[in-house]
């Protein structure tokens, strides 16, 4: 399928040396050292290159990114309101293609990209980004950066804390050790699944440079509206030395919990560490190597630990696309035994790949009780916590 306009010319960026060595986001900011949301900032602006306009939603990379006549945005960058970003990015793309089309400027390709956090994009903006992937006559692409709280405001709670995290909103107390208990949503999948009609919709993150910026270029080639997802480990937020952001980055791809993946044009394909995993060519690391690395879950107890790890396993075994789509199969249509038209593109170009055996790391926790349906039922706990867990900063 064309684009909608014209693209720029982006070459895949397979390795490292084929990307670019020109900044678009340089220094001068004020981010915390080690802060993982700042580094997709300046790959995407690498790849995306010099013909592009940047929008930011309010968050640490709105708010440490604009001390007072300093920015280290070289590109055009503009700041839009919290949970604006999907209209901020249609807004613009409208605005350039009417320029253009008046002859006020010159009639070229231009990349429109509009960044948000999790609070901006997975919870208050959702919206608006629903609506933008709709627009399919305008060029855009819509960048989440996560790093599961509202961070610039505190490390709040949002939709895309993980369960049993300590936020500022959900400290372990005396009376119940768990206080986030909503599972992650999954925003990625969410807006795949809804959004037939969306060229490109992917997940990365920045502790794998290339497989990022690559996604990037991919996106603003495809044209249309598009979505990525990015993981951004935060020192800050979850309680750890900022030296091992990238470490946390690639475990949350070991054990599973993240996957890395891109729908071109409605066909998913698996990337990286995920599709070594989904093909059976790499075992999923325990979750527990990733959640004892970080202080918002020093509270745990093994039955915590138990509990997240059936949660995963669930994503990779019980979902009818591995970590992507949650549902099983069941009621009234088997699909299992279905005829292959009847199920959707996705489905088959996973199964072709799909071995069944995702490797996950029951064996590992012989001997931990088995995980509650619901630990939070009995979560208390005797004694008060003193201090927040040590984040080594
Ligand atoms: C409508 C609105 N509500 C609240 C705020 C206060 N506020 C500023 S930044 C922020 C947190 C944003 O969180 P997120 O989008 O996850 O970005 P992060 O800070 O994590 O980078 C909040 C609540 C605001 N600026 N606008
Ligand atoms: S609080 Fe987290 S996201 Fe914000 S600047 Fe610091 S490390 Fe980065």
């Amino acid at each position: 399928m064309e684009a909608p306009g014209r693209v720029l010319k982006l070459d895949p960026i397979r390795s490292i040396k084929k990307a670019p060595v020109e900044e678009y986001f340089e220094s001068g900011h004020r981010t915390c050292q080690g802060c993982l949301s700042s580094l997709p900032m300046r790959l995407m602006a690498k790849a995306a290159g010099p013909r592009t306009i940047v929008l930011g939603s309010t968050g640490c990379m709105y708010v440490a990114n604009t001390t007072y006549m300093t920015t280290p945005w070289v590109v055009p960058w503009m700041h839009t309101q919290l949970g604006a970003a999907g209209s901020a990015a249609v807004g613009t793309a409208a605005g350039l293609k009417a320029l253009m089309r008046k002859g006020k400027i010159k009639d070229e390709p231009i990349n429109v990209i509009a960044f948000c956090g999790d609070g901006g994009g997975a919870d208050m903006g959702l919206s608006a980004i629903s609506a933008a992937l709709t627009d399919i006559e305008y060029n855009l692409l819509i960048f989440l950066y996560d790093n599961e709280s509202y961070a610039n405001t505190d490390i709040q709670t949002s939709g895309q804390t993980p369960w049993g995290a300590v936020t500022t909103f959900s400290p372990p107390g005396k009376k119940h050790r768990i206080m986030q208990r909503r599972w992650k949503k999954n925003v990625p999948g969410m807006l795949a699944a809804g959004h037939p009609d969306t060229r490109y919709i992917a997940s990365g993150t920045p502790a794998m440079p290339v497989d990022m910026m690559d996604k990037v270029r991919a996106a603003l080639r495809a044209g249309g509206p598009t979505y990525i997802h990015v993981l951004d480990p935060c020192p800050k937020g979850w309680h750890y030395d900022p030296e091992h952001s990238v470490e946390l980055g690639k475990l949350a791809l070991e054990t599973g919990i993240y996957p890395l993946y891109e729908i071109k044009d409605g066909v998913l394909e698996f990337t990286g560490i995920t599709k070594q995993i989904a093909t059976g060519r790499r075992r999923r690391k325990p979750v527990r190597e990733y959640l004892e690395k970080q202080g918002r879950f020093a509270h745990f107890k093994n039955q915590d630990y138990a509990y997240f790890q059936k949660k995963v396993d669930e994503m990779w075994e019980q979902w009818i696309i591995p970590c992507v789509v949650a549902f099983s199969y069941g009621g009234p249509i088997n699909i299992t035994s279905a005829e292959p038209k009847v199920r959707n593109k996705n489905v088959e170009r996973v199964n072709a790949s799909w071995t069944g055996e995702p490797g996950h790391a029951h064996e590992e926790y012989e001997g931990v009780p088995d995980a509650p349906s619901e630990p939070w039922r009995d979560d208390r706990v005797d004694e008060p916590r003193s201090a927040l867990p040590s984040s080594g900063q």
